[in-house]
């Protein structure tokens, strides 16, 4: 993945509640331009690999369960500064602590149901989103 990209999840809560075209808008409003998309719906298991460098957090078994719930949307979005732009556009971890007009502060339910992921760093972004998408599934 090359790096003025960066890797998302649209989060079972967000997915469930109907928020995913107005998250998919703000998106490509924001200037990212989709690359990769797929629904699909995450084991416990897969959900635990992904999340693998939290395993000794004591939300790890929750969060972990929580990702498996329901069905998510994966994507993969290009724009210059993707990854840190893109955390901009989400907002904190807490939706209570997350700005105005923010993702999380828009449709985050609570700091666990928390709407969207947005990877954390260049290396971050290319292994997660190479975690749902091969090669000729990214354009
Ligand atoms: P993400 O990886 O999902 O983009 O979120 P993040 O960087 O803002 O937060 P991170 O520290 O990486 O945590 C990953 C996800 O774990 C859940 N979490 N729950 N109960 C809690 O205290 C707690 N803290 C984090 C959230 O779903 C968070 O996005
Ligand atoms: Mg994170």
């Amino acid at each position: 993945m090359a790096q003025n990209r960066t890797f998302t999840m649209i989060k079972p809560d967000a997915f469930s509640a109907g928020n995913t075209g107005a998250i998919l808008k703000m998106i490509e409003e924001a200037g990212f331009r989709i690359v990769a998309a797929k629904v699909t719906k995450l084991t416990a298991e897969r959900a635990g690999q992904f999340y693998e460098v939290h395993k000794e957090r004591p939300f790890y078994n929750d969060l972990c369960e929580y990702m498996s719930s329901g069905a998510i949307m994966a994507l993969i979005l290009e724009k210059d500064n993707a990854v840190a732009d893109f955390r901009t556009l989400i907002g904190a971890t807490n939706p209570a602590e997350a700005a105005e007009g923010t993702v999380r502060k828009l449709f985050a339910k609570s700091i666990e149901a928390n709407a969207i992921h947005g990877s954390d760093s260049d290396e971050n972004a290319q292994l997660e989103g190479s975690f749902f998408f091969s090669k000729d599934e990214e354009f």
